[in-house]
């Protein structure tokens, strides 16, 4: 997955995608219909360089293992395609790919999935037991939440591979129900692209509130 969704502006407190093992989970007072809001934060897969590189090397040091084979990554503005030692902390990697000059970069310097989104979208989706992922709003403020209809796709726009955006979800138990397990949201949509390319994917990341 090149993109991901995390609790924090800092990208540390990642939630999990599809298998719920690092949802966000909460308790909630269901005889009073509660609601709680939350900020979320949507970002390219990343890390650091772990070492400074030279404009021709190919075996790339990374902070964090976070790529996989095949994957395009971008460093500045050159962009590389990894070869060999995804998962790893050592990527082998083609240099200069996608019409990018190669260069010396520095240690610390990011590392990114290289692609960017156009009319990324997000929405709540539950995908456990019943569906209530119409207990579920989002909005790109706090105060947009009110307006907000349960259970709507809301649109985010673009963002390239180096930005990090951010929306609120309002979750609302519903009267009479005292805790809330299983609503899972939202899914990511972006229609994504690599610079230069014409691709599509569709990714997706659920939690558990
Ligand atoms: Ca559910």
């Amino acid at each position: 997955m090149a993109i991901h969704l995390f609790k924090d502006s800092g990208l540390t407190q990642q939630i999990s995608e599809g298998t719920l093992t690092n949802p966000d989970s909460d308790t909630y007072n269901g005889t009073d219909g509660q609601a709680k809001d939350r900020e979320l934060f949507l970002a390219n897969e990343q890390t650091i360089l772990a070492g400074n590189i030279t404009s021709t090397q190919t075996s790339i040091p990374l902070a964090s293992a976070r790529f996989a084979d095949g994957d395009t990554i971008i460093i500045d503005t050159e962009q590389m395609v990894v070869t060999a030692g995804g998962g790893t902390t050592s990527l082998t990697v083609q240099r200069g790919q996608n019409g990018t000059a190669k260069a010396a970069h520095t240690s610390g310097t990011p590392v990114y999935s290289a692609l960017a989104y156009t009319t990324l979208k997000v929405k709540p989706v539950d995908s456990s037991g019943s569906d209530e992922s119409s207990w579920c709003k989002v909005a790109l403020t706090q105060v947009d939440l009110d307006a907000a209809a349960p259970g709507a796709e809301l649109t985010l726009g673009d963002k390239a591979h180096d930005v990090t955006l951010s929306f609120w979800r309002r979750s609302t138990a519903r009267l009479a129900v005292h805790r809330l397990t299983s609503c899972d949201s939202p899914a990511t949509r972006p229609e994504c692209s690599l610079p230069g390319r014409h691709t599509t994917r569709q990714d997706r990341a659920d939690q558990e509130l």
